[in-house]
């Protein structure tokens, strides 16, 4: 359990990153105190010796928890973080409902953002040419295939209540608001998805997830 002497994390992160959303808004739900520490991506921060010696992929976001190893992959700082602290918890306590709730947030956060990441762009622009347009179809065509595969689960799957699962939102509902987040920002749109957006409209009605929007941290463009 923890306590008030909880030590803050320091969250290494950027502002529009889909995976360091989820982060802020897990620490948030649980009331887990973090220092948020500015890894450029535009700059290529990612690829420093410093940055690489917490994270060796070079990905956003690590988390640190003083005196102890760093911790990276989102979806493995999720579930670190519900162990730390389980209220209000990330996920249901039944077995095969925690199953579908982390294949529906595997969907987003490891079948779909990760296919539009910098670095996936850099070698496809180095490699292949491939220019603005054809990088925003290859978003588009990405974000779409997940997104359907999504909506067809909670549209049709009668687990689906308010949020993703049931009526309180956890880690699936934190992987969906980050793919929305991302494309809101680079404006990419996907049609015909109307369970999601119910959700994630939902979501956003939520501290947590509000405060975690990408225009609203350090570093964010005015515009
Ligand atoms: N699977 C990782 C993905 C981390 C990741 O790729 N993050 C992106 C930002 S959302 C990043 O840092 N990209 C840097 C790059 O591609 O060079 C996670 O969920 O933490």
């Amino acid at each position: 359990m923890t306590t008030s002497a909880t030590p803050a994390f320091d969250l290494y992160g950027f502002w529009r990153t889909s995976a360091t959303y989820r982060v802020r808004v897990a620490l948030a739900m649980k009331g887990l105190p973090v220092h948020e520490h500015i890894v450029n991506l535009d700059a290529g921060e990612q690829h420093s010796p410093v940055y690489r010696a917490l994270n060796p992929l070079g990905g956003i976001p690590t988390l640190v928890e003083p005196g102890h190893a760093p911790i990276t992959q989102s979806l493995a700082i999720l579930e670190f973080l519900e162990e730390t602290q389980p209220e209000p918890p990330l996920l249901p306590s039944e077995r095969h409902a925690r199953a579908r709730v982390r294949s529906l947030a595997g969907m987003l956060a490891a079948d779909t953002h990760p296919l539009i990441t910098p670095r996936v762009r850099k070698y496809l622009n180095a490699s292949h040419g491939l220019d603005d347009a054809a990088w925003r179809a290859w978003q588009t065509h990405w974000f779409g295939t997940g997104l359907r595969a999504v909506e067809q689960r909670l549209a049709s799957e009668a687990e689906t209540g308010v949020f993703c699962h049931g009526d309180q939102p956890g880690m699936a509902d934190i992987c969906l608001a980050s793919v929305l987040a991302v494309m809101q920002v680079f404006q990419i749109e996907v049609r015909d998805i109307p369970t999601i957006e119910r959700i994630v409209a939902r979501c956003q009605t939520l501290a947590p997830f509000a405060r975690a929007h990408p225009r609203r941290q350090p570093g964010a463009p005015a515009a």
